[in-house]
C-alpha cells in the first residue's frame, strides 16, 4: 500500500492514532522499529539538528533534502511539518509536486507568515495568515497533488496566539472547505482546555490532529474520548539524544577513558545493522566481481644470517637496514600493496629486534635446531585462508606479489627462470618444471615436480624464489599433511621448505609455477645487502 494512502487511511480511522517525530534518516528508521506507524517530521526538530533555529533559518530545499534521507530509510508514512509552506500559493505547489516525489505521505501547514517562529517563542505576538490567503494555498496544493490520498492538514495556530475558540473555530471551517484533509487545533497552555472546548464544537467534521507537547499530563484516553483522529509526539526523540548526547560528552571528558562507557552504549555493530549492512552484503555477493581475498603472509624470518659479521650481532638479517628501512619492511610495504594485509612474522633469532607495527609475531624458539618448517608450524595459526609464504630475507618487486595475489592453483610457486649459471651461491634451491620452459611462452600450465639443491644447474629449470602461495584449499591440505607428519612422529619441524614441497608433489597435490626473471632478491650477504638499495 502506498504511504499516502497508509496515512489517509490513519486519519480516517476509528481509532487514536500515534505518530512520533524523527529528523534525520537514523532517528526515522528507529521510529519506524519501534513499531510507530507514522512519522512527524517536526520543523522544531529538523532545524535543531541542523543547528539552526525554527524560523526558516534552513531553506524549503535543505529541508526536503533531509526528508528525502527519511523517506528513503523508512516504510512507513511521514506527515512533514510543512511550517506556512514557505511561501505563497505557488509555493505551496511546488512543495507538494516535490514532497510526492519523495514518497511523504502528507503535509501540514500552519496559519502563520513566512518566515515563522516556533509556537512556543512568543506565540501571542505571531501574525495569522489572511484566512483567505491560506485557504487558497490549501486549494493549491490539493490542486497540485497528483496522487489522491496525499493528505494536507491545515493547522490553527488561533489559540496559540491568543484569538480563543470562536477564531480556531472560524478558521477550521475555512480551512475544512477549501479541502483540508485533517485539522491540527494547536495549543500552548498545560491543560487540555483548548482542545476539548475544540472538539465539542467541531464533532466529527473532519479528522483532527493534536500536539500534547505542553498538557502532556493528560490521560491518554481524554483524547480517545474526544474522538482525537492522530496524537504527534513532536520532539521527544530529538529530546532524549540532547540529553544523551550531553551525558556522553560531560562524562568523556572528564573520564578521559572509555572504559566505563563502552557496555552502556549500543555497539559499533548496531550502527551497521542500522544503516542495512546486511542488505548491502547481499548486494555485494550477487554484483561485485569477487575478488581474490587478499588474506595473509607468513614470513619465516627465524635465521640470524650468517654472512653478516658483527651486523648481526643484535639483529637478525631480515631487520638490517637499507637506508633506514629493515630488509623485511621492504617487502611487507609491497606484500600490502598487492592487497595483503594481515602480516605474521615468525621471529627466532633476537625476536625483540622486531619493532615493525601492525604485523602478527609469532615466535620459534628452538629455532636453532629446528628447520623452515618449524617456524611455520610456530604461526600455524595463521595457516588458514589465502596465505602467501615466504622469508624474512627475501625481497621481491610489487607486481611478483600482485601476481601471486591472483594465482588460482592451490599451491603455487614463483620460480626465476633466469640461467642457472648467472650466480653462483653455496646453497640453490633448484626447480625442476614441467613442461620444460618454452621461451617466450609464459602463459603455459607450469608445475613443479622438484626442488633440489643437489640437481646440476644445467639440469634445473629455474630457481624456487622462497616465495609460495596457498588458497584456501591449499593451506588446508597443507595444515593437514603436517598434521599427519606429526602424528605419525616424522620430525617435520625439522623440514626445510623445499622438504614440505616435494611431500606435497609426492603425496599428490599439484604445485602450479608462475616464472619470473629476476626482480627479486634473497639477502644472504652484504653484497645483496648492497644491491637493495637500487632495488
Ligand atoms: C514542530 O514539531 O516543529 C511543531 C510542533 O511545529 S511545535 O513545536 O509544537 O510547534
Ligand atoms: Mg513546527
Amino acid at each position: 500500500m502506498r504511504k499516502t494512502t497508509r496515512f489517509k487511511q490513519m486519519l480516517a480511522s476509528n481509532q487514536l492514532e500515534f505518530i512520533c517525530e524523527a529528523h534525520n534518516g537514523l532517528s526515522a528508521k528507529i521510529v519506524e522499529e519501534a513499531g510507530f506507524n507514522g512519522i512527524w517530521g517536526s520543523g522544531l526538530s529538523i532545524s535543531a539538528a541542523m543547528g539552526v533555529r525554527d524560523n526558516n533559518e534552513a531553506s524549503w530545499t535543505q529541508v526536503l533534502e533531509v526528508l528525502e534521507f527519511m523517506s528513503d530509510n523508512t516504510s512507513i508514512p511521514i506527515l512533514l511539518d510543512g511550517d506556512t509552506g514557505y511561501g505563497n500559493f505557488n509555493n505551496m505547489r511546488r512543495l507538494v509536486t516535490k514532497l510526492e516525489q519523495r514518497e511523504i505521505a502528507a503535509v501540514c501547514i500552519e496559519d502563520k507568515i513566512f518566515p515563522k517562529t516556533n509556537s512556543f517563542i512568543k506565540g501571542e505576538n505571531q501574525p495569522l495568515a489572511d484566512i483567505d490567503e491560506f485557504c487558497g494555498k490549501i486549494k493549491a496544493g490539493k490542486d497540485a497533488q497528483r496522487d489522491d490520498d496525499f493528505s494536507i492538514v491545515a493547522r490553527t495556530e488561533a489559540f496559540i496566539a491568543g484569538w480563543g475558540l470562536e477564531e480556531a473555530l472560524k478558521r477550521a471551517s475555512a480551512y475544512h472547505e477549501a479541502g483540508a484533509d485533517a485539522i491540527l487545533c494547536h495549543s500552548k497552555i498545560s491543560e487540555p482546555t483548548d482542545v476539548v472546548a475544540f472538539m465539542k464544537e467541531w464533532g466529527d467534521r473532519c479528522p483532527v490532529v493534536i500536539v500534547p507537547t505542553m498538557y502532556y499530563n493528560t490521560p491518554t484516553q481524554v483524547f480517545r474520548d474526544l474522538d482525537i483522529s492522530l496524537i504527534i509526539w513532536a520532539n521527544h526523540v530529538l529530546r532524549t539524544s540532547i540529553g544523551a548526547m550531553k551525558d556522553i560528552t560531560a562524562h568523556l571528558l572528564k573520564a578521559e577513558t572509555l572504559r566505563d562507557v563502552e557496555a552502556t552504549l549500543p555497539p559499533v555493530k548496531e550502527i551497521f545493522r542500522l544503516q542495512g549492512m546486511a542488505e548491502y552484503a547481499k548486494w555485494e555477493k550477487a554484483y561485485l566481481p569477487k575478488r581474490a581475498a587478499g588474506g595473509r603472509a607468513i614470513l619465516l624470518a627465524a635465521s640470524k644470517g650468517t654472512n653478516f659479521g658483527n651486523l648481526t650481532d643484535d639483529k637478525p638479517k631480515a631487520m638490517l637496514e637499507v637506508e633506514g628501512s629493515p630488509v623485511i619492511a621492504s617487502t611487507i610495504r609491497r606484500l600490502r600493496d598487492g592487497g595483503i594485509r594481515d602480516i605474521n612474522i615468525v621471529t627466532g633469532y633476537k625476536p625483540e629486534a622486531f619493532n615493525i607495527g601492525t604485523v602478527k609475531y609469532h615466535h620459534n624458539a628452538d629455532w636453532e635446531a629446528n628447520g623452515e618448517v618449524g617456524s611455520l608450524l610456530a604461526a600455524r595459526d595463521a595457516l588458514t585462508g589465502n596465505v602467501i609464504i615466504g622469508y624474512g630475507d627475501i625481497v621481491a618487486r610489487g607486481f611478483v606479489f600482485r601476481n601471486l595475489v591472483k594465482a588460482e592453483a592451490d599451491v603455487t610457486v614463483v620460480v626465476d627462470y633466469k640461467e642457472p649459471t648467472a650466480k653462483t651461491r653455496s646453497s640453490v634451491d633448484w626447480a625442476k618444471v614441467t613442461p620444460e620452459r618454452v621461451e617466450g611462452v609464459m602463459k603455459l600450465d607450469y608445475k613443479l615436480t622438484k626442488i633440489d639443491d643437489a640437481l646440476a644447474p644445467t639440469d634445473a629449470s629455474g630457481e624456487w624464489t622462497g616465495l609460495m602461495r596457498l588458497s584456501e584449499e591449499g593451506s588446508k591440505r597443507v595444515a593437514e599433511e603436517l598434521a599427519a607428519l606429526e602424528a605419525k612422529g616424522v620430525a617435520v619441524a625439522n623440514w626445510s621448505m623445499p622438504q614440505l614441497l616435494n611431500h606435497l608433489i609426492e603425496a599428490g597435490v599439484e604445485v602450479a609455477v608462475q616464472y619470473i626473471h629476476d626482480n627479486w632478491l634473497d639477502v644472504d650477504d652484504i653484497g645483496d645487502l648492497s644491491d637493495l638499495y637500487n632495488f
